[in-house]
């Protein structure tokens, strides 16, 4: 439609007028860029022997619980102060339950059940410490108790709820295990090791192996069952306990604590490492697929019907990915919503996010020294970093937070600029000087 050059003015201004207004909106909405986060490292915990995981009990008590590869759990009380006592431990001088070498091995996985705070019941996922040679080194996933009358102190009786799971390689064994929202565990194991998967685990829908399961823990008196829609449930073809298949070694899941998505990290083979937003009944294409790309060691690359990644980086970055968690905390703003994982070796850390839907940008927000293992959230939904090689917890922090971008809407069509960062920095982190990686715990990946 054609105005006259008055009117076409007049126009033109009050469209100008409603850009404006739209932009003061659209800042006063988006959330803060990736670019904004200043990440820090702020030292909360050391003294862990190859740490690998901190996690919660969701109990109110705002403990942090600190897995060791070799078994032991160790926990940080409400000040972060370290507890003499084990929580629990299945190592050598405990229970004995744990592998004592291998570097995939050992105590992989500890989560606590949704009812905790009532019922004191948690899981764990380990490789098995066993004279019978076709015993070590499988894997294990076992209910505990807390004790009744020391929060602090589990009870040292096993319940055995799935396995031994034949593991016929010491690496890939996944470990990570986490309640989902719908009150059902979710178990991830890798292909059971080797290069290149040999034995086909990933694609395999009868193995329990390069899979993400999913079971109900709470149907006594069996140790488990299976949820009524787990895809492979029953008398369709495949086994009852799996959730999505086609992983490699998947390292560290969570669920986004506001809309429940579950995003993993899957460890790579020569070539590219991924994170992955999985869902129920995905085949996440391994070993078809390396990240985006066809497998070279695999002559067929049927890529119909696989769920690609919706992030992946290669070797100029790292070489083992550790999936993260979506900050949900509320201390640092700026981090809300992001999805922030690492690499276990280059000790790179990213945030990524969804700019639009389907559509995920990756910012690296540090290039520490650290080698990480994991990540972990407290119950608030602060996010923690765990560093293998220094035994030492850090929380991810802002460490000099940008003005909060939500300008004042004013009657002038001049848009005022985004002030930039004056502020001082907070004070420096005291971190433990970073030891270099020891020999033995930089093999994480076995190629
Ligand atoms: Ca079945
Ligand atoms: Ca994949």
């Amino acid at each position: 439609m054609k105005h006259s050059q008055s009117t076409g003015l007049i126009i033109s201004m009050k469209n100008l007028f409603s850009l404006f207004l739209l932009l003061i909106s659209f800042f006063s909405l988006a959330p803060a860029s990736a670019q904004d986060i200043n990440l820090g490292l702020q030292f909360v915990a050391g003294g862990f022997s190859i740490p690998l995981l901190v996690t919660h009990a969701g109990d109110g008590s705002d403990r942090l619980f600190v897995v060791q590869q070799r078994g032991r759990i160790r926990i940080l009380d409400a000040n972060r102060n370290l507890l003499g006592t084990d929580f629990l431990n299945l190592g050598s001088t405990g229970l004995d339950r744990v592998s004592r070498s291998g570097s995939e091995r050992g105590l992989l996985g500890l989560a606590f059940h949704p009812d905790y705070a009532q019922n004191g019941r948690f899981f764990v996922n380990y490789t098995l410490r066993s004279t019978n040679p076709n015993l070590d080194g499988d894997t294990i996933i076992a209910e505990y108790q807390v004790s009744p009358s020391d929060p602090n102190v589990a009870l040292p009786t096993e319940k055995i709820i799935l396995g031994p799971i034949d593991q016929p390689e010491s690496n890939h064994n996944g470990g990570h295990l986490a309640f989902g929202p719908d009150g059902y565990l979710y178990i991830a194991l890798g292909d059971g090791g080797g290069g290149g998967d040999p034995y086909n685990n990933g694609q395999n829908k009868n193995s329990l192996l390069g899979k993400l399961l999913r079971i109900d823990v709470d149907s006594p008196p069996q140790a488990y069952a299976i949820p009524p829609d787990n895809p492979f449930a029953g008398a369709i073809p495949g086994a009852d306990e799996i959730y999505a298949y086609g992983l490699r070694n998947p390292w560290r899941f969570c669920f986004d604590r506001l809309d429940g998505r579950l995003f993993c990290g899957d460890v790579g083979q020569d070539t590219y490492e991924e994170i992955d937003l999985i869902q129920k009944g995905d085949n996440l294409g391994w070993r078809i697929m390396e990240g985006m790309h066809c497998f070279p060691d695999y002559v067929a690359c049927a890529t119909a019907g696989l769920v690609y990644p919706i992030n992946e980086y290669g070797r100029d970055l790292g070489i083992s990915v550790t999936g993260g968690y979506v900050y949900r905390g509320s201390s640092y703003p700026s981090m809300y919503g992001k999805y922030l994982f690492g690499d276990f070796e280059s000790g790179r850390i990213w945030a990524l996010e969804e700019t639009s839907p389907g559509t995920w940008d990756r910012t690296e927000l540090l290039d520490s020294n650290y080698l990480i293992s994991s990540f972990g959230e407290d119950e608030a939904g602060e996010v923690y970093l765990v560093g293998y090689g220094n035994g030492v917890v850090y929380q991810l922090i802002d460490n000099a937070p940008l003005p909060t971008r939500t300008p004042t809407p004013t009657v002038t069509l001049t848009r005022t600029p985004v002030p930039t960062p004056t502020e001082t920095p907070l004070p420096t982190v005291t971190a433990t000087p970073t030891s270099p990686p020891s020999s033995g715990v930089s093999n994480w990946k076995v190629y």
